[in-house]
Parts: structure tokens; C-alpha cells; sequence
């Protein structure tokens, strides 16, 4: 996988062999995406998207294609049960930032750094550089948000391969294909990713989602059952808390349209 360490042997001709995989330290992964048209048959199986990351860095846009908060959460779900370190940078700002302020201010009062930048106008472009500084750092979110753009901007000489959205649905289009990590300089490494359209995360039961939402914390010790799904039990600290208006009522909604999505009693 990207971001594996392995030991290689060299062969004459200047080709090598990977003799070890070293120990991966974490690794960020989803479940495998459903290929459409085909049949789902059985179980779908974890896709490790790269190992041996420090942070994730969410990217979401204001528009074109527009701020997506459900998927940034179950993006952070994945980063979050992973142990990375999680930041979210929303692009664009050049095309309006009215709205943007609710969802900075959101994400940030829960305490993740939330980055405002375009690659078009350079705006936040030197507190990003700064922000990777000495990490290795994955890039991921929908497609068309400026993954490869920012990059770009940020570390000149990149060229990653961008491409304008669709003017008819305001969707990427999939520019980047393949997840490729590049060093940027001598502690600093990051990995652009293809846009994803969806993702499910991989490995989570339905009692354990509430720990990747990092507000919930400081209530879930008052649920009366310690198995609760904050979903229809009695006696729920994470319910009384939206009820109390302490935890959002968006974030709680992106809590059970994930935990709608994880099969009873299954870790899938
Ligand atoms: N207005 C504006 N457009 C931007 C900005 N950043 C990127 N874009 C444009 O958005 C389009 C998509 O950018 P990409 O960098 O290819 O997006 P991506 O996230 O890498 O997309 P995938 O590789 O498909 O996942 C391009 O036309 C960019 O020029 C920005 O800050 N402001
Ligand atoms: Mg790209
Ligand atoms: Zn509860």
C-alpha cells in the first residue's frame, strides 16, 4: 500500500524485489465501494486507501461541487478510528463564504483545525504549508473540491493532473486516479487521492460509532446502558445533549445516517 515501509532487495538489472512489509503503525481504510450495475454478493471487503499516516486532511468546498457535510463526517469517522490526526480544509472561499462560517465555526468549536483556502486566489495557501509541516499527509474527500489544485499551489513544481467539474451536475470528474504519496521536502510527505464518491467505514459496530464522534465523549458516560446506539434508548446522554442543544443537530444526523448504514450485530 502507499505509505508501507518495506525492505527490498536490489537485482542487477536495477529492479528490486519487496522482501517485508514493516509493521503498519495505522492505516486508513473503507469499505470497498459497490461496482455499479453488479450484483452485491456477500460481505464487501475493507479497501486500505494508505499506511503510516499522521494526519488526514478532509477536503470540502464551498461550491462547485457544494459542502458536503455528511460525507466530511463519515470521512472523519474512518480518520478518527484510525487514531489520525484530522483537519478539514474547505476550498474555494473565492466563490462565497457566507455559509462556510456555520460549518468552521462547527467543526472547530468541537475541536478540529479547520483550514480556509483557494488555490485560485492563494488565500490560507502559507497556513496550509505550515499545517503539513513534518507529517505525512493524506489528502481525501469528494471529487472536484481542489485536492490536486491546492497541492499544486502549495508545493509548485507538482503538476498533479486537474480538471474543471462538470458544468451539468457540478461534480468532479475524477481527475486523479491512482493514490500517489510525493515528498515535498525532507519531512514533509503527501499523499493526493482520487475523489470518493461515498464511503462507508469499514470494521465499525453500531455500539462503538459514537466514540468517533469526538463531542459525544463528555456524554456517553451518562447513557443508562453502556451499549446504547443514542438511537431510541431510554435514558440517553447523547439524545439529552442534542435535546439540551450542546452536541449539533448535524452532526447527530450524520451519527444516524451512518449508524442506518451499519448491519445489526455485524462487524462489516
Ligand atoms: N474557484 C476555484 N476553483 C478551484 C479552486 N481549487 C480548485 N478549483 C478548480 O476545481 C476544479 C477541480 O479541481 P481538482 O484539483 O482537479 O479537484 P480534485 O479534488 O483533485 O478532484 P479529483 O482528482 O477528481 O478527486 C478545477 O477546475 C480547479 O481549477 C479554488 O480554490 N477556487
Ligand atoms: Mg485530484
Ligand atoms: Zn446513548
Amino acid at each position: 500500500m502507499v505509505g508501507d515501509e518495506v525492505k527490498i532487495s536490489l537485482n542487477q538489472d536495477g529492479t528490486g524485489n519487496i522482501e517485508e512489509i514493516k509493521p503498519r503503525r495505522n492505516y486508513l481504510s473503507r469499505k470497498a465501494p459497490r461496482i455499479k450495475g453488479a450484483a452485491q454478493r456477500g460481505e464487501r471487503l475493507e479497501q486500505i486507501i494508505a499506511a503510516n499516516v499522521d494526519s488526514l486532511i478532509i477536503v470540502g468546498s464551498v461550491m462547485q461541487p457544494n459542502f458536503n457535510n455528511k460525507l466530511i463526517d463519515r470521512i472523519i469517522v474512518a480518520g478518527e478510528s484510525s487514531h489520525l490526526n484530522v483537519k478539514i480544509i474547505i476550498n474555494k472561499i473565492d466563490l462565497g463564504k457566507s455559509e462556510i462560517n456555520f460549518w468552521n465555526e462547527l467543526y472547530s468549536s468541537i475541536g478540529y483545525e479547520v483550514m480556509l483556502t483557494s488555490a485560485l486566489s492563494k488565500h490560507g495557501l502559507n497556513e496550509m504549508r505550515d499545517k503539513l509541516a513534518g507529517r505525512k499527509n493524506l489528502f481525501w474527500g469528494a471529487s472536484g473540491v481542489g485536492k490536486s489544485s491546492l497541492l499544486n499551489s502549495v508545493f509548485p513544481g507538482l503538476d498533479l493532473k486537474t480538471k474543471e467539474i462538470s458544468a451539468a451536475t457540478s461534480k468532479g470528474k475524477h481527475t486523479t486516479v491512482t493514490t500517489q504519496m510525493i515528498k515535498v521536502n525532507d519531512s514533509t510527505f503527501v499523499i493526493d487521492t482520487p475523489g470518493i464518491r461515498e464511503i462507508d467505514p469499514y470494521g465499525i459496530k453500531k455500539e462503538d460509532l459514537g466514540h468517533y464522534f469526538v463531542e459525544f465523549d463528555k456524554y456517553i458516560n451518562n447513557c443508562r446502558f453502556n451499549t446504547c446506539t443514542h438511537h431510541h434508548e431510554p435514558g440517553c446522554g447523547i439524545i439529552d445533549a442534542v435535546e439540551g442543544g450542546v452536541i449539533s443537530p448535524e452532526r447527530y444526523e450524520s451519527y444516524l445516517n451512518i449508524l442506518d448504514t451499519i448491519e445489526d450485530g455485524m462487524i462489516f
